[in-house]
This record gives C-alpha cells, structure tokens and sequence, in this order.
C-alpha cells in the first residue's frame, strides 16, 4: 500500500521534472506569487574536510551486524564469525549498522529498504575495495524511507538499465526525513527507463548531507531533491549524467543535469564538489529552479566547485529562484555559459572571486515573465579567454567591481549591455580596452595583469601588476585562496589579494 503511494508519488515527480522545473529559455512558467518564508541561513563554512572512503568507523550504534556473500556456512547470524549471505536476510533496527565486507560483490533484484528507522549505519568492514552492491532492480537499489539520522558509507552501488535511483531518500511533505548522509560512496549505472536514471533522488528531506561521493554514467540527474532544506553536497565529483541525451537529444526526455534542486531548497551548502557536463549534451550542470512557489526566498552558498561544460550543457549554474544566493571560489571551466540568472524570482545574487576562463560566455543576467532580477553584483571575479561576454545583461541591473577582463588573443566583450543598467568600476581590461559598449568604467586599468601563468589557469598577480591595489572596497574580506583583504590598504582587482 505504501509502495503504491510511493510509486505515484515518482510518476508525478516525473512529470514536474520535465514539463516545468528544468528552466527552459524564456519558457519560465512565472508560477505563482507570495515569497514562502526561507530561513535564508547558508553558513558556508568550509565543514570538516573530505571524508577518508577507508574509514569504516562507525558511531553511535548499539550493534553491528555483517553481510558477507561469499559465506557458505550454516546458521548465519550476522556476527563477524557467522555473517550473513545476504542482505535480504537483515531486519532494519535503529541504533544498528549493517555492513558488508569490503572486497565482496552482492548482487540481487531486492533493494535495500530502510523504513521508519533512525540512527541505522550501512556501510562496510574489512580491508581492501569498497563493497558493491550490484542491483539489478527496476526500483531504487538503497531507499532510506521516513528514515533520520542515518548513513550510507563507503558503499559501491552499480545499477542496470531499469534502475530509477542508486540512493533515494524519501519523506513526506508532513514529514521530512533529518540529517541523513551520504558519504564516501561510489555510484554509477543509474539507467531506468520512463524519465529516470538518478544518482541520488529525494524528496521532503532535511539535512541530507552527501559528501566524498562519486557519482557517474547516470541517465538523467546526478542528484535530483525536491523539497530539500539545509542540503549539504560536498567534496563530489559527478560526471557522464544525462546519458540518455546520446540516444535522444530531445531534452523532454534527456533532461538531466549535474544537481537539480526544485521546490523549497533553502539554505543549501554545495562546496568542492566538481560538476562535468562535457560529455552529453542539454541541460546544466547545477539549477536551482522550482515548479512550486517558496524557493524565490530560497539561500545558499556555492563554493570552491569545478563546473565544466563544453560541448555539452548551455549553461553550467543555472539560477531562476533564490535570495541572496552566494557563489565564490568556484571554477568555470571551457563552458558555454558559466552562470546564468534569469527572471524577478531570484535576486540579490552576490558573483565574487570566481575563474571563468577557456569559454564562451561568463556571467549572463536576463529577464523572463517573472520580471528582472534585482541585486546582481559581480565582483572581483577573472575572465580569461571569455569569447562571449565576460559580463552581460538583458534589461537587467548589475554592479561590477574589481573584474579582471583578460584575453588570449579572442575578441571577448568586457561588458555587454542590452538595455541593461550597470553600474561599474575599478575593472582591468588588459592591454585591450575591449571594454564593450559601456566603455572602460571608472577608476579602471588598462595593461597586462601580469598573471603568474594566464594559459596554465594561475591567475594570481605577480610583483608590479596593475592592477594590485587598484580596486575599490566592495565589502569583501577573502580572496580566492584565503587570503585576507585588503593587503597594503586597498583590494586588488580580481580573484586573488596579493601578499
Ligand atoms: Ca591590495
């Protein structure tokens, strides 16, 4: 019964997915009014460090019950000496971990299903490889189901070509799961059919955390939450999603990206987690869009990532929903758009110290039905061998500061308006004043940054740069590195304070 109510659950989950909440150009449905009440709260904190796959210490569990499929002994009871064969021998319970012996492959068509547990660990023990679980399933291999305060860890989770999801982690809008974590996990082979095919799927939870995971070869979304408050990714490394994009481009049926956040998803943390959409095509690397009102309030933080996109996703940061989201320190790699911001149901955006180089376009600010987004400010970000616009916008304000606008021999605008209103300074444009038809704003350097190694990606400021001490304060206290600011009394231009 309850499966049914699940399943009904996902077939409309589908629809959302790719009818409304992907984003389209100029294909915004407005939805709705009233601002939901966000917390607002991304702390961006930098968290612990990435997790060690090789640590299978588990805490504060009562009992630990161990999974071995190669033992072929009588009278299995889960304890080190005796373990079971399978999983589908286990009953869940809290304050218990289940693991599975490292080296070992089990494979079965039966998930593993968690329901209405807390504090349950399923990891692994012993030495050597992960453990894999090969599920051949058409459901979602491990579900964590109204289940808290639990752990996947250290597993490796291959599924086939009816898989829907490798981890889906299930509330209900009256109920939302708490502080579940994903970590150190290796998961790939996501191909189900009839719109699926996730890395890690969910809905109505809060806290989830998914850290130190690796996530692949996956036929729509690397994660898809829906309703996912104080969310955490860190330390990952998704890439080859939206598979299905080889055998169909239609993007009503390949329509997956890197992350996909939808309905609330205030205060998320995504950090040091890289996003390759270089491989198919559709789509962007992280959105951060909602078919339901709430998320115009919505806040985070996006830090310290790689975003790579060429040939394939348009754009690799997507933003049509949020307040006050923050994106710093992050990487826009050979992309066609590094960050897009469309649409009056996002503003406040804050764009600082971030690289955006070998690509077409960097930061573009537009329009749609919902009207103009409001607050954008871009400081102190590098654009290097932009093609496109470094900085653009469409009927949209804008304040920059403190850009370093370089090229490599390519005729990239600097800034590029289209009746837009921005307002600009304190700039360096190389040697080239390829300002665009703003012109050099105010305060700005014209001459050769004097980069440690432009071609090699290391935009830090050599002795005698310019633009050292040329910027104007924009209220910003870290560089790209961590470096304090100012150094010797006033900011630098671009994404690295010189000491
Ligand atoms: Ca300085």
């Amino acid at each position: 019964m309850r499966f049914q109510g699940l399943l009904g659950r996902v077939v409309l989950g589908c629809a959302l997915l790719a009818v409304a909440g992907c984003g389209d150009e100029g294909a915004d449905g407005g939805g709705g009014s009233g601002g939901a009440s966000g917390s607002g709260g991304a702390s961006g904190s930098g968290g612990t460090g990435a997790p060690d796959p090789d640590d299978d210490t588990l805490s504060g569990v009562s009992r630990v019950i161990h999974i071995d499929p190669t033992n072929t002994a009588p009278n299995q009871d889960g304890s080190l000496a005796n373990p079971y064969a399978s999983w589908t021998s286990v009953s869940f319970s809290n304050d218990t971990a289940y693991v599975q012996k490292r080296g070992t492959t089990y494979t079965s068509s039966s998930n593993i299903t968690v329901r209405g547990r807390s504090n349950v660990i399923l990891g692994a023990y012993g030495s050597g490889a992960r453990p894999l679980f090969r599920y051949t399933g058409g459901s979602s291999a491990v579900l964590l189901e109204s289940t808290s305060g639990s752990t996947v860890k250290n597993l490796e989770i291959e599924g086939g070509a009816s898989t829907w999801a490798l981890v889906r982690v299930q509330g209900t809008s009256g109920s939302y799961t708490k502080n579940n974590t994903i970590t150190g996990c290796h998961l790939h082979s996501a191909y189900g059919p009839n719109n699926g095919g996730f890395g890690v799927y969910g809905w109505y939870n809060d806290g989830l955390r998914v850290l130190g995971t690796e996530i692949h070869d996956i036929a729509l979304d690397g994660m898809y939450l829906h309703f996912i408050t104080r969310l955490e990714v860190g330390y990952g490394d998704i890439y080859d999603v939206n598979t299905r994009y080889r055998v169909n481009t239609d993007q009503s049926v390949s329509s997956g990206d890197g992350i996909q956040l939808n309905g609330l998803y205030d205060g998320f943390h995504i950090h040091h987690t890289t996003i390759d959409r270089s491989t198919t095509g559709n789509k962007f690397a992280l959105i951060l869009n909602s078919s339901e009102a709430g998320s115009e309030s919505a806040s985070g933080v996006i830090e310290h990532c790689t975003f790579r996109g060429s040939p394939g996703a348009p754009v690799s940061l997507y933003i049509e929903r949020g307040r006050g989201i923050v994106t710093r320190y992050n990487r826009f790699e050979d992309t066609p758009m590094g960050v897009r911001i469309t649409g009056g149901l996002t503003s406040d955006n804050l764009i600082h110290h971030n690289l955006f180089y070998d690509s077409t376009d960097g930061v573009y600010v537009t329009t749609n039905a919902a009207g103009v987004p409001a607050g954008t400010r871009v400081y102190n970000n590098v654009f290097y061998h932009v093609t496109g616009r470094h900085i653009g916008a469409s009927r949209s304000p804008v304040e920059a500061r403190n850009n370093l606008h370089a090229r490599a021999g390519d005729g990239g605008v600097a800034l590029y308006s289209n009746n837009a209103t921005f307002v600009s300074s304190n700039h360096c444009y190389d040697t080239t004043a390829t300002a665009g038809s703003l012109g050099v704003s105010g305060a700005s350097v014209v001459g050769s940054p004097l980069f440690v190694d432009g071609p090699g990606h290391d935009f830090r400021l050599q002795a005698g740069s310019p633009c050292l001490d040329r910027g104007v304060d924009v209220g910003l206290s870290v560089d790209f590195d961590g470096t304090p600011i100012p150094q010797r009394g006033a900011p630098d231009i671009g994404a690295f304070e010189r000491r």
